[in-house]
């Protein structure tokens, strides 16, 4: 094909469409995208694409794009604004967060983000501590950070698997990495650690596509994870399957695991996950036997109270099998050299946050620096353990995507002041005071992967402007931060918080668009130098810090809560493969695929509840009511059922917010109990019951 006038191919990385990560190649004609296409040379992903990386250009285009800043002009919530002027638009948050901080104090003003997705997670939280707020909320305590915190207070470390060696088995657990590519580990590496002879283990309540093509798929009970872990790390000791040269040189606290671990019998263990006592002696020596071998641990095991402990519990695991910071195990890249986070937040701006988070009254980790929405709702409602008047949001959906999608309701509504910035009109954005414009992907130059762990940044240059007049939100932060007085903070032109995260490399933006990306070293074993950052310098099964701090110091299991008569089913739920969350419903190409909210039941389970595939139905659990429409699998246990998450409906209009309600799974999910740790709320084994409507 000749290539038509003006037209130029990009490379770039997909992202702001799951955590991002495949190469692309993307060609304009006349600045318009015509033409997305997976990058045949991307060393992460090999030319692989899926549908939510075709639908980049529909993003780019559709005519629902918010284009102007908006003030409400009427009831919150009535859907009647006023188009103004960025300078109009800026001053007025700014003059409003400015008095609320001088009336309340700055821990007032919360500063939210959804699922980090570029550079303006980190320009917010360099706003927030400029600002004085030490509460900066997101959805953290459900995502990543219980592995994170749980992997740094056990060996100094997250260990994210290492598919770039080789590895004889990969015990894939809670995690769906054909159809997420979670946290930007994409799913073609897996693929080829697979093709290249890894045997594989599936730990999902679901038989995936992964679990199609396992020697073995162990179908658990939702919400019992950290059962079956303490019950394998049982038999990896009694039947003397462990690394015995590691425990005794580099860890700390095996005999007071080996107690602990002591009731969790192959038995009692079936019990609680309904499995049986043979799948779990096998999976105990297939994984302490196979060297080395992986764990791909996933979402899932965050999502209820239990999510630190169970994280905990998986890392004995990695350790105790000496699969830890070897090639083919869970490791730790070295990231590549780019500005250190605590100075690019420039966290010494607050150096007592911690004591002044709104958290440190509910007793959180200390260490655990963001704040969990279900504890910010409490104060903005409560009052305590101060007030909290104004929330600034971006890039995130709470009215869908926080637990208790009621009580968030509530307490957005009675906010003094509401700031959203997003690419479309939400049901959050909806309840705002003024809703702020954002530019996205191809439309500015961003970054992606600063901060996570996986020893590799991106680079994803402008392509085209973004539509009207929006922004980049870290455009939008840096005016803000300006306006706000902060301005030494801050840049003169946005563009150079890019070149500030790039310094230590030498590289200007244009120089790191034409690399790409940028990787930081392998180097494995490090520990035998100068041991692991720990106070002991070992992997610590007990762990005296959390002793200290009140918590339990040896990983533990505390059971989901018990289905009823009233509730007699156990709801889950995992990430929709068209959608990111509760986003892009608007997009065609991709409703297309997926039209409706769907609920998953087993045959049998429909049989006796005399329910017919296709039939619109009500789930039920003591927090609330929805619908969705059923679909029968025997893909799942009979006592299980799925709800798809994240739904409300753009083509609704605002008057009804969207239907935010109708589907919304989160309608059905509980703040209590939450996790000790780090505020994990129950969002996948909850009891509930499914009626014909
Ligand atoms: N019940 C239940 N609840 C869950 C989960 C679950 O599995 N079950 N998952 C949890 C997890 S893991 C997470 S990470 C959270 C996610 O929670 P959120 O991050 O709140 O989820 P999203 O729906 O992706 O919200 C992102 C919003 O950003 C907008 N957006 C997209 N690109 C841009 C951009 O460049 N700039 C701006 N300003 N906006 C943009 C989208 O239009 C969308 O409205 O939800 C959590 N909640
Ligand atoms: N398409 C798409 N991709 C995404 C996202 C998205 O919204 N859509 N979100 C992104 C984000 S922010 C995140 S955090 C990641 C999450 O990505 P993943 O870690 O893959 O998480 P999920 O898809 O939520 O769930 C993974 C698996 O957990 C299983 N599961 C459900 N309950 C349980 C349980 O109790 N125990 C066990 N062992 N398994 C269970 C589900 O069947 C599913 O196969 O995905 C990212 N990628
Ligand atoms: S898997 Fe994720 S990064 Fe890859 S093309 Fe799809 S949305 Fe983009
Ligand atoms: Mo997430």
């Amino acid at each position: 094909m000749v290539p038509a006038k003006n037209s130029k191919t990009i490379k770039t990385y997909c992202a702001r469409m799951d955590h991002g990560g495949c190469g692309l190649l993307v060609t304009t004609e006349n600045g318009k995208i015509t033409r997305i296409q997976g990058d045949p040379e991307s060393p992460l992903s090999h030319g692989y694409i899926c549908p939510k990386g075709l639908a980049g250009a529909a993003r780019h285009t559709h005519p629902d794009r918010l284009k102007t800043p908006l003030l409400r002009d009427g009831a919150r919530g009535a859907g009647r604004w006023r188009a103004v002027s960025w300078e109009e638009a800026l001053g007025l948050v700014a003059d409003r967060l400015h008095k609320i901080r001088q009336e309340s104090g700055p821990q007032s003003v919360v500063f939210a983000q959804g699922a980090p997705k570029g550079l303006e997670h980190f320009v917010l939280i360099r706003l927030a501590n400029a600002f004085g707020s030490p509460n900066v909320c997101g959805p953290q305590h459900v995502c990543h950070m219980p592995r994170e915190l749980s992997g740094v207070l056990t060996g100094g470390f997250f260990p994210v698997p290492d598919y770039d060696s080789h590895t004889c088995l990969i015990l894939n657990w809670g995690s769906n990495l054909l159809r997420t590519n979670e946290e930007g580990i994409i799913s073609s590496r897996l693929n080829r650690s697979l093709k290249s002879g890894a045997d594989l283990i599936v730990i999902d309540p679901r038989k995936n596509h992964l679990a199609d093509i396992a020697q073995s798929h162990l179908q658990i009970r939702p919400g019992s994870d950290g059962a079956l872990a303490l019950g394998l790390l049982r038999v990896i000791i009694e039947e003397g399957l462990y690394d015995k040269a590691f425990v005794e040189q580099w860890t700390l606290g095996f005999a007071e695991l080996r107690e602990r671990v002591q009731p969790y019998t192959p038995e009692l263990v079936a019990e609680l996950t309904w499995l049986t006592p043979q799948e779990i002696v096998h999976t105990a020596w297939s994984y302490a036997v196979s060297k080395p071998a992986l764990i791909q641990w996933g979402n899932a095991l965050e999502h209820t109270p239990n999510s630190f402990q169970t994280c905990r519990a998986l890392l004995c695991l990695m350790a105790i099998t000496g699969n830890l910071d070897v090639p083919g195990g869970n490791i730790m890249p070295e990231m590549p050299p780019v500005a250190r986070l605590a100075d690019f937040v420039k966290a010494a701006l607050l150096p007592d946050k911690a004591r002044k988070m709104i958290s440190q009254a509910h007793r959180l980790l200390p260490n655990f620096m963001v704040v969990p929405p279900p504890l910010v709702l409490r104060a903005i409602r409560s009052g305590e353990p101060y007030p909290v008047r104004a929330l600034y949001v971006q890039v995130s959906n709470p009215l869908l995507t926080y637990s208790q999608s009621r009580e968030t309701a509530e307490a957005l509504k009675s906010l003094d002041f509401l700031v959203a910035a997003d690419i479309f009109m939400t049901p959050t954005a909806a309840l705002a005071d003024v809703v702020l414009p954002a530019a996205t992907s191809f439309e500015f130059d961003d970054l992606g992967h600063f901060g996570l762990a996986h020893g590799w940044i991106s680079a994803r240059p402008q392509i085209v402007d973004p539509p009207g007049e929006a922004w980049p939100d870290i455009r939008i932060l840096n005016a803000l931060g300006r306006a706000l007085g902060h301005g030494e903070h801050f840049w003169e032109d946005y563009r150079q918080a890019l070149e500030e995260v790039l310094q230590p490399s030498g590289l200007t933006y244009g120089q790191f668009q034409e690399k790409g990306l940028l990787t930081g070293g392998k180097n494995y074993s490090k520990y035998l130098e100068n041991g692991f950052k720990t106070p002991s310098g070992k992997i610590e099964f007990f762990s005296a810090r959390l002793e200290k701090w009140g918590f339990d110091p040896l990983p533990a299991f505390t059971a989901p809560p018990e289905i009823s008569l009233d509730y007699p089913l156990v709801a889950t739920s995992r990430k929709n493969p068209y959608y990111f969350h509760s986003a892009y419903r608007q997009l065609e190409a991709l409703r297309k695929k997926h039209p409706d909210p769907i609920v998953e039941l087993h045959p049998r389970t429909a049989q006796i509840l005399k329910i017919a595939a296709g039939e619109e139905v009500a789930i039920v659990t003591k927090a609330g009511r929805i619908r969705q429409k059923v679909r029968l699998t025997e893909n799942i246990d009979p006592r299980v059922v799925y709800i798809d998450y994240g739904w409300w409906f753009p083509e609704i209009g605002i008057e009804r917010l969207f239907d935010w309600d109708r589907s919304n799974i989160n309608i059905l999910t509980a703040d209590e109990p939450l996790g000790r740790e780090m505020g994990t709320p129950n969002l996948r084994a909850f009891p509930c019951r499914v009626e014909k409507i």
